[in-house]
């Protein structure tokens, strides 16, 4: 008798501890209100986006759509895409990775030397026209295909169409 009340009373606190671990808040998303979760048929999964609308890059005066796309790694990592207005069709970077794809503001250029952003929009080279700067995760390459020599990357709208650039100070 002793030993069946035992064990209810441990099966009581198993389901107690359960209980405790369901009213554990669940981890926030970073910048969640830009964040959706777009379901992936080749990953079978649910995979966090980035959704950005904030910024127009073709100079079109509409607002062009950034997006960071998850792995769906345990570490993940966002590729890049953009669908600028005044084309209407996305343009993948599915080389370009980071793993911290929320846009940084900074003042000034000394700021991406301090801070290490990974994602920035600003007029880096004061045309009136803000440019998408990434500092490339990408642990062991630079992304071939683009004539980059650095993972400090400039994405420019120039001639109707964006052109990936070294960054350069
Ligand atoms: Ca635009
Ligand atoms: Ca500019």
């Amino acid at each position: 008798m002793k030993k069946i009340i035992l064990i209810l009373l441990s099966g009581l606190s198993y389901l107690n501890i359960f209980s405790q671990i369901d009213s554990i808040p669940i981890v926030k998303i970073p910048n969640e209100q830009y964040a959706i979760y777009k379901y992936d048929s080749t990953l079978q999964l649910d995979i966090l986006t980035y959704q950005y609308n904030l910024w127009d890059i073709d100079n079109d005066k509409h607002k062009d759509e950034i997006e960071f796309i998850s792995n769906g790694g345990a570490h993940s990592y966002y590729h890049l895409r953009i669908r600028l207005s005044s084309k209407k069709k996305w343009i993948e970077f599915p080389t370009f990775e980071i793993d911290l794809p929320y846009p940084h503001k900074i003042k000034n250029l000394t700021e991406l030397g301090e801070m290490y952003p990974q994602f920035v929009v600003y007029d880096f080279d004061d045309d009136d026209l803000k440019e998408i700067y990434l500092n490339l995760y990408n642990l062991s390459s630079i992304p071939t295909g683009y004539g980059l020599t650095s993972k400090q990357i400039l994405i420019d709208y120039e001639d109707d169409k964006l052109n990936v650039i070294d960054f350069k100070k």
